[in-house]
């Protein structure tokens, strides 16, 4: 690992903290709350980490997430996604939670939130480390469904920065929680979704218009279409990339053919985050090292696309200062 990238403050943008259940905490946790796995032992479990597309991911990624019951088991997960964050350098990050996948099991939406945010709340009193929390809706279940997740949200509104859109995009687009989007935006929230990650570059065109977007997560599929790149360097959209994700999906081939570089060449503010750090082989420094060694990047350019993350996140500006 290079002492550059080991030693370079970073700000994380796309990381969903269920996620970084690491196997060793999802046995841990299934011990303590007396949950059933279908896998043997932590080994069978990590074998069965072997991906060829997204939904065959995210059914292990549920199945590992109905180990988190109690309060407690959300500020576990959090804090150990935190300690791990710290000693990569991690100044500032903005998570992804997924309370759909916990309510849907009849685990409160207080009991997950308030989990979380004690966690937070402690890494910024011992280390300085900042954090915005961002509600993503799951793209699979309906419309419904996510205003009703809206409304389990209001009493905890003054903890979440954003909202967010993930899960299985193939057949699920952008337009479906275009009323959703409009109601997060009336009620002051951040607006980010998960487009171009299977899906085509439609979907990152619909998210910045018909969601109103200022982010876009993933955005891999933005290469193939040389009019919206350009769009998206001339409109300074972020792009929250994931490189060790979309290799892990087989949403690229091989590390050479990610298109990360050949956007920032191209003037695209893009970004490094590591997205489901437990499953996919690694955290932020491991994604680093993938654009170090897969694509070749320099310094130089890992420092630009730092620097991208830390103009694209969501602190003040008093805030983004006290950072280097
Ligand atoms: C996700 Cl990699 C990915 N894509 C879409 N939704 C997700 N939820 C968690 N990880
Ligand atoms: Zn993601």
């Amino acid at each position: 690992m290079s002492g550059f990238i080991e030693g370079l403050p970073k700000v994380e943008l796309h990381l969903h903290i269920e996620g970084t259940l690491e196997p060793e905490l999802v046995f841990a946790l299934a011990r303590r709350n007396d949950v059933k796995l279908a896998y043997a032992d932590q080994a069978a479990l990590k074998a069965a980490y072997q991906f060829s597309d997204l939904q065959s991911f995210l059914d292990i990624y549920y199945q590992g997430s109905r180990v988190l019951l109690n309060e407690q088991d959300f500020f576990d997960m959090t804090w150990a996604y935190l300690t791990r964050a710290h000693a990569e350098q991690v100044r500032h990050t903005e998570i992804f939670f997924d309370p759909q996948a916990h309510t849907a099991r009849g685990v409160p939406f207080a009991v997950v939130i308030s989990g979380i945010h004690r966690a937070l709340e402690q890494a910024r009193q011992e280390w300085g480390m900042t954090s915005r929390l961002i509600m993503s809706f799951l793209r699979h279940l309906s419309e419904q469904d996510a205003f009703d997740t809206l409304k389990d949200a209001m009493p905890f509104k003054d903890k979440i920065t954003g909202v967010g859109l993930d899960s299985s995009e193939q057949g699920n687009p952008p337009a479906k929680f275009g009323r959703v989007y409009a109601a997060c935006q009336e009620l002051g929230f951040r607006l980010v979704a998960h487009a171009g990650e299977e899906g085509p570059p439609e979907n990152i065109r619909d998210a910045l218009d018909v969601l109103s977007v200022e982010r876009i997560d993933h955005g891999v599929a933005a290469i193939r279409d040389p009019e919206l790149m350009a769009r998206l360097a001339a409109e300074h959209v972020p792009l929250t990339q994931c490189p060790l994700s979309n290799l892990r999906l087989r949403v690229v081939d091989k590390m050479s053919d990610h298109p990360l570089l050949r956007l920032l060449q191209a003037g695209v503010k893009v970004t490094i985050n590591s997205d489901d750090p437990a499953y996919f082989g690694g955290y932020m420094n491991a994604n680093y090292q993938a654009v170090q060694q897969g694509l070749g990047a320099s310094d130089q350019q890992l420092l630009v696309i730092t620097l991208n993350a830390v103009n694209a996140c969501w602190l003040s500006p008093e805030e983004k200062a006290r950072l280097s």
